[in-house]
């Protein structure tokens, strides 16, 4: 067989390889194969309940904080209804879910401090989502706490940026157990303050893949469904 043809079947066959990779992993913003994926499934986002089996206003769609508890004054005239955010600046928007949302910055500014704190739910797991956006220093977090040994099992915070981005939180190990979801604002200079909104409220896909170097998973979200 002449050499020449062989370079060009190696280099259609290489080409054909690439293109097939990208067709297969062309959903997922990472680097890891579609071979490697453990699973994609769907989180159907219920809406947590306490152990009265009581649905919760955890994405304040009542327009009122119903249910949670505030110290300091970050929290007070929360709910924030509608895109405030676009209506301030052009380069940024809400991202919130339904209608109403939690934006510390929108009634008081950078300087206001203070809690948010739900009310007990129980676990139904393996996962659970929650807006959030904001300052990104550790003033400025979300926490899941553990009811029963008041221990915080996840902590996030915003990335200085008011766009709300979701989180999914891993609480399969957790299943049964009550938590609370805590909102702090404890930040008083720029970005001092905390978007958050629709915690679990929202059904989406999910992708999970190994991640070898912390002998754990990491997952995607693929889509909101
Ligand atoms: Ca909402």
């Amino acid at each position: 067989m002449p050499q020449y043809f062989n370079s060009t079947l190696l280099a259609l066959g290489f080409a054909c390889l690439s293109f097939c990779f990208v067709l297969a992993d062309d959903k997922a913003p990472d680097t890891a194969s579609a071979l490697d994926r453990l699973n994609v499934g769907i989180d159907q986002g219920k809406t947590p309940k306490s152990r009265a089996d009581k649905s919760l206003n955890f994405d304040f769609e009542t327009g009122i904080l119903e249910d949670w508890t505030a110290t300091g004054d970050a929290f007070a005239g929360q709910p924030i209804q509608g895109d405030k955010v676009s209506a301030r600046r052009q380069d940024m928007r809400s991202e919130h879910q339904g209608e109403y949302w939690i934006g510390t910055f929108e009634k008081l500014g950078d300087t206001s401090t203070g809690t948010l704190t739900s009310p007990p739910f129980v676990v139904e797991g393996p996962f659970a989502s929650f807006l959030i956006g904001g300052g990104s220093d550790n003033t400025i977090r979300v926490e899941l706490v553990d009811m029963q040994t008041d221990k915080v099992i996840h902590r996030a915070t915003g990335r200085s940026t008011e766009n709300m981005r979701q989180v999914v939180v891993d609480l399969s190990s957790h299943k049964g157990k009550e938590l609370v979801v805590r909102l702090v604002d404890e930040g008083k200079a720029g970005w001092g303050h905390l978007n958050f909104d629709c915690f679990d409220c929202i059904q989406f896909a999910l992708d999970l893949y190994p991640n070898p170097k912390y002998n754990s998973y990491m997952m995607t979200i693929l889509s909101k469904v």
